[in-house]
């Protein structure tokens, strides 16, 4: 313990001085002594020393962990932690069906069409019987399910879904942590003080989810976040499991494959099949070959296939996001670089747009393309923080200049490195519109692009930047763009306005 700018600075040692967390506490000295025995005891008790990889197999093992747990249980009459994991069930999918009843019971599938270049983003149970699943190629989709309904998702609705979802979770959780728009870890540990209440909350708000917004969730009530998530998809959808304690959590993932546990992808769990360790068995009984293999992920694995888990609820905090970005597949390919400066200025606006919602600006513009041999490349800047669609527009088309000028696929932008803070004051697209300036780059080259598409762009940003209308407005514009492109190339009358 160390005494730091006027408050005391506690360290916890976590892994025997490997890994140490900090708890920053203003506390009164007999309170921090107090915190840090009590902080002792659960480590010691949990084993939660790593003492130079050498694993104290007495210490280490389930019965240890889950006597922590009791321990402290019948110490303070709770539970250290209680966490309810939440996650709707084919959400995306089920909001349409809840929308259009003639959808219901019908294998829906959101995401591209069929005639499209695109994925599938989520479809409803009964399309994943036939094997279709989120990320799929749509192409590979509509040859297993091809009597299926195909249709574009509406993430505007999605949202405003999610907000509502949000108000229910909230109302029984100190703290959530949301992990999409569908998803969340809640800490119910001081809002329900006993295991047995929070399994009431969790059935509240299963019951209230279906009765006020018509949707099916899926719950589970853990004594860990990790434990938790396990618990809700084991009885995906629609479902609701409880796993109350360390041992109980170990029971039921034991002989299971090791991608059950958090963390373990199909690349992890190949290196782990590889040196023959199949199950979370294999793994409490290899944990040196593991965190030899893995490092600090697999000593992280080893905690977890013994229900070890301390891990807490962390508040989502926007700057958390690492980038805002938005991309485009085109229909057909594209080798016109005037078009897809005109396809910048859009996506610029629209990751201003989406910055704006999220309070943030970023530090660095990126610049995505996919090439029509499906090689992907992507080119970054540093700039000052912002958001403003001009500056992010302005970095884009340097970028743009300077990679292959081939025929391409996809073509996306972003800003990275995002904060909360602008260094340096800029007018956001919007309030230049509002302000009538007409001396900035963008808003030139959206009269010009007036004038090659006929489209009225400025005024009706807010209809093109809605749901899926972005999307089809510039594919509209590639269509305009290759017969003008034609005509002028064959000796027609029209000369493109290159703005
Ligand atoms: N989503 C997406 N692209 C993906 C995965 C998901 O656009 N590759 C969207 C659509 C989903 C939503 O996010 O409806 C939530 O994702 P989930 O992984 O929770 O999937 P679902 O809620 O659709 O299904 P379930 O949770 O029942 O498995
Ligand atoms: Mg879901």
């Amino acid at each position: 313990m160390k005494y730091a700018g006027g408050f005391y600075t506690i360290r916890f040692a976590d892994g025997g001085g490997t890994k140490l967390r900090e708890n920053r506490l203003f506390l009164k000295r007999e309170d921090i002594d107090k915190e840090t025995e009590k902080r002792r005891n659960i480590n010691n008790a949990l084993s939660l020393r790593r003492p130079s990889m050498a694993f104290d197999k007495e210490k280490t093992d389930t019965d240890t962990a889950v006597s922590a747990v009791k321990q402290e249980t019948e110490r303070t009459g709770k539970p250290e932690q209680i966490i309810i994991h939440v996650d709707m069930d084919a959400f995306y999918a089920s909001v349409e069906a809840r929308d259009n009843p003639s959808l219901k019971g019908k294998p829906l599938i959101i995401g591209s069409l069929p005639s499209e270049r695109g994925v599938v983003a989520t479809c409803s149970y009964e399309a994943r019987k036939y094997g279709v699943h989120s990320a799929m190629n749509i192409k590979e989709a509509y040859r297993l399910c091809p009597h299926g309904i195909y249709m574009h998702g509406n993430h505007e609705k999605y949202k405003r879904v999610s907000e509502q979802l949000h108000q229910i979770w909230n109302a029984y959780a100190s703290k959530s942590e949301y992990l999409a728009l569908d998803e969340a870890y809640l800490d119910v540990t001081d809002t329900a003080v006993t295991f047995e209440k929070a399994c009431e909350f969790a059935k509240i708000i299963k019951k209230r989810t279906k009765d006020e917004l018509h949707l099916n969730c899926s719950i589970g009530v853990a004594y860990s976040k990790t434990a938790a998530k396990t618990a809700s998809e084991e009885k995906k959808p629609d479902g609701y499991y409880e796993i109350p304690t360390p041992e109980d959590y170990v029971n039921l993932i034991i002989d299971r494959d090791v991608r059950v546990l958090y963390t373990v992808g199909s690349k992890t769990a190949a290196k782990l099949h590889s040196e023959g360790i199949h199950t979370v068995r294999d793994i409490q009984n290899n944990q040196e070959k593991v965190v030899e293999l893995l490092g600090k992920q697999g000593w992280w694995l080893t905690r977890l296939a013994r229900g070890i888990d301390d891990s807490k609820v962390t508040p989502y905090k926007p700057e958390d996001a690492k980038s805002i970005s938005r991309e485009i597949t085109f229909q057909e390919n594209v080798n016109d670089f005037s078009f897809l400066k005109d396809v910048l200025v859009l996506l610029a606006i629209s990751v201003e747009r989406r910055a704006q919602r999220s309070g943030l600006f970023g530090k660095g513009v990126t610049l995505k393309i996919t090439y029509a041999d499906m090689k992907s490349i992507t080119r970054s800047k540093t700039i000052e923080s912002s958001r403003s669609a001009d500056k992010i527009y302005e970095q884009a088309l340097l970028l743009l200049d300077r990679v292959p000028h081939k025929t391409i696929r996809l073509i996306g932008v972003g800003i990275h490195s995002l904060s909360s803070r602008e260094d340096d004051k800029q007018l956001s697209f919007a309030d230049l519109l509002s302000e009538q300036d007409e001396n900035k780059i963008l808003d030139a080259r959206l009269d010009a692009m007036n004038k090659s598409y006929g489209l009225d762009f400025k005024n009706n940003l807010d209809k093109i930047f809605s749901g899926e209308t972005l999307y089809k407005t510039i594919e509209y514009m590639r269509k305009k763009n290759k017969s003008v492109s034609y005509k002028t190339k064959t000796g027609g009358l029209h000369e493109r306005n290159k703005g």
